[in-house]
């Protein structure tokens, strides 16, 4: 950006004086209003980004579960993992520039990096369905090519989509196709083989009700069912026809209101499951004949999926190190079952996608879930590897080898990249068919421990700060004591606080024997909180 033309392009996307917004824990997001400025410089970011790491760079326009009035924006980078840490900071640096600043703060970050200019670039772009979209990622692309790089646009895409189409990009196709067509057939095919040959599944197992946000999920899951040859049966809800974005649906409303979102017809037992805004979250539920709503939130997850893959690595006679990684949040019932129960490696990060992905890194197999139903599995080079020797290796048994061949297809169904919902849907629903395991069986696993989040708004949430991955705060002084002392009232009690980092609050949670006491110790934690 030297010459004059450049500059004036910047100016068609002016930065109102005085806004400051920051690259929070999932980019930036805010009132699509204030949003031009920062797409376009996103577009610029992303274009440095590309130089400097010789590879296509992703630029996310949603604001995930937010309000259809919000949108937001997330970097992607080449191995479709969230954007490293110090690029948080540039984003944040140069969204804030004010206009004449933009070009020194721009020459800094290629300074600092010591990009090359005459690098080529490659951006990815893609958007969720919120009406401001179009024109926030037209001024991405104005970005991208003001520092002349190539981009291609995705148009209407989930989130994971997108992480999934930088990671094929940049792995010659290793990973897949770059197109969404190659996506979903990469996944049914997965999902085809593993639930072709499972006797006796009735047409209930083969049926789901699906809650698509009125998002982009939708829209997506209706173009992927043609592939699945009826082997998955989908009866979608909330599909964008009339409701509005997120409103009292999705996965975070069903999550944090405890109960059914608006627009599903759910009659008695039948299994249900619910996507965030961009399609990177999901959750489950059932209400019981009682009518009581029973939630299968990414803790319940998490555990289905582990339990399965290490059955599936006893039977293969695999020796690979195993772990789950949860944070805070993750309901105390689902730690000690895994723990204690089923004797699995288990971790805890702070919250935030990004801070589970590298945990989950360190090993052979790393499940990892935010009880909001955020999660994926990684799998290590080597663990694919010998996955993959087993499963063509002609004198192992056919225990083993048919162990092998359900974790090679397990490999394909999941989206690696991030949390999906439509990849991890249909990992789940080849589980419970595999298993021939209904949803209150998975439900009955074990019994999640009554909780309550609450919000509290002070002045400065971030005086609050937190250690332990986050279960302990050491500061203010004092808060830590008052809360020990708070949580030896109750039986079988927990709780922690900690600075959203999405919002302009402090977050507080607690689980306890009975919801009565959850309820209360929840409440005397955010008095203390003050
Ligand atoms: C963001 C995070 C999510 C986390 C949430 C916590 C990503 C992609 N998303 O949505 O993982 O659970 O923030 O929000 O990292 P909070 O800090 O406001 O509690
Ligand atoms: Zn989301």
């Amino acid at each position: 950006m030297q010459r004059s033309a450049d500059t004036e392009k910047s100016a068609l996307h002016p930065k109102p004086a005085g806004l400051v917004l920051q690259y929070g824990t999932a980019g930036f997001r805010t009132n699509a209003k204030n949003l031009d400025h920062v797409m376009f410089r996103m577009g610029l970011l992303a274009t440095l980004r590309s130089k400097n790491t010789k590879a296509t760079i992703g630029v996310m326009v949603t604001a995930s579960h937010n309000p259809e009035e919000d949108n937001g924006v997330k970097l992607i980078d080449p191995m479709g993992e969230m954007v490293a840490m110090v690029w948080e900071g540039y984003a944040t640096q140069l969204a804030n520039a004010e206009q004449d600043d933009l070009l020194p703060a721009l020459k800094d970050i290629i300074k600092r990096e010591a990009i090359n200019m005459t690098q080529e670039a490659n951006v990815f772009v893609g958007r969720d369905t919120r009406s401001s979209g179009a024109c926030l990622s037209q001024a991405v692309l104005d970005g991208v090519s003001t520092l002349d790089g190539h981009s291609k646009d995705y148009g209407l895409v989930t989130t994971p989509q997108l992480h999934y189409m930088v990671c094929c990009q940049n792995t010659q196709g290793q990973y897949g196709e770059a197109t969404v067509e190659g996506y979903y057939r990469k996944l049914s095919q997965a999902f085809i083989r593993l639930t072709k040959n499972v006797p006796n599944r009735t047409d209930d197992q083969k049926h789901l009700c699906v809650d698509g946000a009125n998002g982009i999920g939708a829209l997506k899951v209706r173009e992927m069912e043609r592939h699945l040859e009826r082997e998955l049966q989908i009866s979608l809800f909330n599909d964008g026809s009339s409701g509005k974005l997120n409103h009292q649906c999705g996965a975070d409303f069903v999550k944090v209101q405890q109960k059914a979102p608006t627009g599903v017809e759910m009659t008695v037992g039948e299994r249900c499951c619910s996507f965030d805004g961009d399609a990177d979250r999901i959750v489950y539920y059932y209400s019981s004949s009682a009518g009581r709503f029973h939630l299968l939130d990414g803790d319940k997850i998490a555990t289905l999926i582990s339990t399965f893959l290490k059955e599936l690595l006893t039977q293969a006679g695999l020796d690979l190190k195993m772990a789950v990684v949860q944070t805070a949040y993750a309901n105390g019932s689902s730690t000690q079952y895994l723990e204690n129960t089923m004797k699995v490696i288990m971790k805890c990060t702070k919250t935030g996608v990004k801070h589970l992905h590298h945990a989950a890194q360190e090993f052979d197999i790393g499940v990892y879930f935010e009880s909001n139903g955020h999660g994926t599995v990684l799998f290590s080079k080597t663990a694919e590897q010998k996955i993959k020797q087993l499963a063509e290796d002609s004198t192992s048994s056919d225990e083993k080898k048919r162990a092998a061949l359900l974790l090679q297809n397990t490999i394909n169904v999941i989206n690696q990249t991030v949390g999906d919902s439509i990849s991890d849907m249909l990992l789940i629903e080849a589980i419970l068919a595999i298993k021939g395991m209904t949803v209150q069986q998975w439900d009955a696993i074990y019994s999640d421990l009554p909780n309550r989040q609450l919000k509290v708004r002070v002045s400065n949430p971030r005086v609050i700060d937190t250690t332990d991955a986050e279960r302990r705060a050491v500061s203010p002084a004092g808060l830590q004591e008052a809360i020990d002392s708070l949580v030896k009232k109750y039986r079988q009690a927990r709780s922690f606080v900690r600075p959203s980092g999405t919002e302009d609050v402090v977050r507080v949670y607690a689980e306890a024997e009975t919801q009565e006491s959850a309820d209360a110790l929840a409440h005397e934690v955010s008095l203390a909180v003050y």
